[in-house]
């Protein structure tokens, strides 16, 4: 049986009386976990989640590669410009997997840049903040790709085939990411007084927006009931939070920082760290497009699109030229 929820603006789910016979069907297919492959029938708006969860997650793999390119040049060693350079480019890497995930489901790459590039898309909210110093690219490693992992080990075990084996890829590249964010937190934290005061100031600033990467909280998410039940989301946004700060915390002592919040302490009865009050204005504006870097980030996506133009031209020449190459070498 399946909850029927008030209409409250969250999404209402169907109860199994008020499905179509093919709508039961494939619930029971994704109850069984049957994966849903492309060309099996599904309801419109599962294949409408899909594609808006998917494009925001290959938009945020991209736009995500602006805020560490920044520091590309400026590594304190060559081994730390090879490590993020590759970062960067895995990251890349994953944007390919995601929106050729998210092409399945019937729309082409160029809607879907044209989506991010209009403002109708979303990414993640985090990439509009941006990356002061050194230490930021140790904390977006620690706790960015930290957050990202926590959500997406979930999300290789979701519903749809073609978005669940991107995952599985994907989490082996960014718990490697995070390693090697920690790292950097650790030489830091080791360091010199001031390496260590930087580190801090880089975990004070991006500690509440990685909280924020989950999503609003579960009674204020229009898609989660929908999706819990077509297990497009295992898991509601608060518990994976919550998983987030209890993983995190012992971390943060290891490195002898603290984490920016007063109220957060250990709670025997709940076995789980309680915390303090997300500011859900701060999120709500920078998902609406008034964070510190939305402007700029989508600025620098248009202007990389479009300087690219001539090597997607190019490649697409060469490709045609070896095909007309091949008919008339047969
Ligand atoms: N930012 O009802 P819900 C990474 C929107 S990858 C912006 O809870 P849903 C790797 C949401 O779209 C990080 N918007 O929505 C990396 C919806 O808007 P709409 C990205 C957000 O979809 C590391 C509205 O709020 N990961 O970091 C955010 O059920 C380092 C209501 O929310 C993924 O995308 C947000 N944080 O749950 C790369 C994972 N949260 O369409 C480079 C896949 C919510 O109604 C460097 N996505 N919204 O206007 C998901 O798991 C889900 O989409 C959630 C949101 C959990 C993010």
């Amino acid at each position: 049986m399946y909850a029927q929820m008030v209409d409250t603006g969250v999404k209402r789910v169907k109860s199994r009386e008020e499905m179509s016979p093919e709508e039961r069907d494939f619930q029971d297919r994704v109850d069984a976990d049957i994966k849903i492959e492309a060309k099996d029938w599904m309801p419109e708006s599962y294949r409408r989640t899909l594609i808006r969860q998917i494009s925001q997650h290959a938009h945020s793999e991209i736009v995500g590669m602006l805020p560490e390119g920044n520091w590309i040049t400026r590594a304190p060693s060559l081994k730390r410009k090879a490590i993020l350079l590759a970062k960067v480019q895995d990251e890349g890497g994953h944007g390919l997997y995601l929106y050729s995930a998210a092409e399945t489901l019937g729309l082409s790459r160029e809607q879907l840049i044209e989506q991010l590039h209009s403002g109708k898309a979303k990414y993640s909210s985090i990439f509009n903040y941006p990356s002061l110093t050194w230490a930021d690219i140790g904390a977006i490693g620690w706790l960015v790709d930290g957050a990202a992992i926590m959500n997406q080990v979930t999300l290789q075990r979701c519903s749809y085939g073609p978005y669940s084996r991107a995952m599985i890829r994907i989490c082996k590249e960014e718990s490697f990411h995070q390693r090697q964010g920690y790292d950097i937190m650790m030489t830091l934290a080791r360091g010199a007084a001031e390496q260590k005061a930087m580190a801090q100031d880089a975990l004070n600033r991006w500690w509440w927006p990685s909280l924020m990467m989950f999503g609003p909280s579960d009674d204020q998410s229009p898609h989660s009931a929908q999706s819990m039940q077509w297990k497009i989301k295992l898991y509601g946004n608060d518990e994976l939070r919550q998983r987030f700060v209890d993983q995190t915390v012992p971390q943060a002592e290891y490195l002898d920082l603290t984490l920016p919040d007063p109220d957060l302490k250990w709670n025997e009865e709940r076995g789980h760290y309680d915390f303090g009050a997300i500011d859900w204005q701060e999120f709500f504006h920078v998902i609406n497009g008034d964070g510190p870097c939305n402007r700029s980030r989508l600025r620098a996506r248009v202007a990389a699109h479009e300087e690219g133009r001539w090597v997607r031209e190019a490649a697409v020449a060469y490709a045609q030229k070896k095909t007309a190459h091949k008919r008339t070498a047969a």
